[in-house]
């Protein structure tokens, strides 16, 4: 069994075709016994994975670009993690919360208090995945404000669950013959600077007025949106735009819930997305990388809020499993210790800069943006914004057949993305970013 963890050499090695005979022979086993409607990005088949590589079954070490989307922000098998995790797993590995509860767990929530904005007392509940945390957000904001109907925008990705997908925004292949959807979910236009070119404050009034024309502002529970748009195409909304959302929620008395479960835990530079603007929301989801890779979610908010529902009302079997919640103390101890919130900017600056200087010369590249180490560039016809995602793809498999793993994203799968582990040591991030030159260059 091989082991992973930062103590694998970083370098990127290719030893086999990407995937290599190995990973093929576990593909055709897989396409024999795993449903065809589980995809995976690209089919080579991981034996181990740490810093900023993952290390395939045939021996070939891969850059890191994508951290399991968003998730292994500490990196994979971080020694703090792993350390909590193995005395957790030896001591109990579940009791359900609900049944007979743990420290753990209390730690976690006390930890998300007071790592989320604002200093009023806050309080939190666990689940396991994002699009379950997204939920209980829901119904949460449901029961304080007794209104149903749920605003969400253009280009948002809640998840996958029933709710989350009429949450979620683009029909492929998320939602394409899985209706029907939850009710009372309604849609607003969103501040997309490179498409729109409005200002903040500009965006925000035409958000305001669908919501306040087209479902009545004394209708609405909550307004859910994404700090930063992840599957949507990593779109920073313009500057103001959420705090003027934000403030027009506090004055319809509407619950305003950030989906951090991209975007927080270190990985825009701040412990999340809408530090950076300020914005204090009522509800914040978190997920992905606040466990360093073990299922764990939580909706961490307002005190008054969060204890509207009765007794009973939240939960879940395994919502907080004790081992989640270890590795999750490990992966909070290990964001402090090694300041990720400041090597997210770091990340940004290099990826940025080597970014914006292939724009230059490869006019495809519409625009660069991102937050921290959430980076993106969006691929056009040079001279438009129309997508091109066929080029977007070809890039994409241009890196991995190079030995970088690279994601796609966006409504129109135009995006390139990159989110490497926050602990990747920068040669392999400037390496990553040769590689990708060397492959722009081909398609030019
Ligand atoms: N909210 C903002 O990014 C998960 C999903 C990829 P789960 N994003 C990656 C895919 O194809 O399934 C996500 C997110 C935001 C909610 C979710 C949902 O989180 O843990 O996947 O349920």
């Amino acid at each position: 069994m091989s082991s992973g963890g930062p103590t694998l050499p970083q370098e990127r090695r290719i030893v086999t075709a990407i995937p290599g005979p190995k990973s093929q022979a576990l593909h055709a086993r897989r396409t024999a016994a795993v449903a065809s409607g589980v995809g995976s990005v690209l089919p080579v088949y991981v034996v181990a994975a740490g810093g900023g590589v993952v290390v395939d079954v045939d021996g070939n070490s891969l850059i890191d670009l994508a951290s399991g989307i968003a998730v292994t922000s500490v990196g994979n098998a971080a020694p703090e993690v792993v350390s909590r995790v193995v005395e957790q797993v030896a001591a109990f590995t579940h009791t359900c919360f609900m049944v007979a509860p743990y420290e753990g767990y209390v730690e976690v929530c006390e930890q998300l208090a007071e790592l989320t904005p604002g200093t009023h007392p806050k309080k939190a509940a666990l689940f396991n995945s994002g699009a379950e945390a997204v939920e209980n957000a829901v119904k949460i904001a449901r029961v304080h404000t007794g209104r149903d109907a749920v605003v969400v925008v253009d280009h948002a990705y809640h998840g996958r669950t029933n709710l989350t997908m009429a949450m979620t925004a683009k029909n492929m292949p998320y939602k394409q013959g899985f209706g029907p959807f939850a009710g009372e979910v309604y849609r607003a236009p969103v501040s997309y600077p490179f498409r729109d070119g409005l200002s903040g404050p500009e965006a925000a009034a035409r958000t305001i007025d669908v919501i306040d024309k087209q479902v009545g502002a004394s209708n609405v529970a909550c307004i859910v949106i994404e700090p930063v748009l992840g599957e949507g195409g990593f779109i920073v909304p313009a500057p103001g735009y959420l705090a003027a959302l934000a403030a027009y929620a506090q004055s319809e008395g509407i619950v305003f819930v950030a989906d951090e479960i991209q975007s927080g835990m270190c990985r825009t530079g701040a412990w999340f997305a809408s530090d950076h603007e300020g914005v204090v929301p009522d509800l914040v989801t978190v997920a992905k990388g606040v466990a360093g890779g073990l299922p764990l979610a939580a909706v961490v908010g307002r005190a008054e809020m969060m204890d509207a529902v009765h007794a009973g009302g939240l939960g879940g079997t395994y919502g907080g499993n004790p081992v989640a919640c270890a590795a999750a103390l490990g992966a909070i101890a290990t964001m402090k210790d090694l300041d990720l919130n400041g090597r997210a900017r770091e990340i940004e600056t290099l990826l940025v800069g080597r970014l914006n200087a292939l724009a230059a010369d490869f006019p495809a590249i519409g625009e660069v943006r991102g937050r921290g180490a959430m980076v993106a560039i969006e691929i056009v016809e040079p001279g438009t914004t129309k997508p091109d995602p066929a080029l977007a793809g070809r890039l994409s498999a241009g890196c991995h057949q190079a030995g970088v793993l690279t994601l796609t994203c966006g409504t129109y799968g135009n995006i390139l993305r990159f989110l490497p582990p926050l602990v990747a040591p920068d040669a392999l991030l400037h390496e990553a970013m040769d590689v990708l030159a060397e492959v722009t260059s081909g398609q030019a």
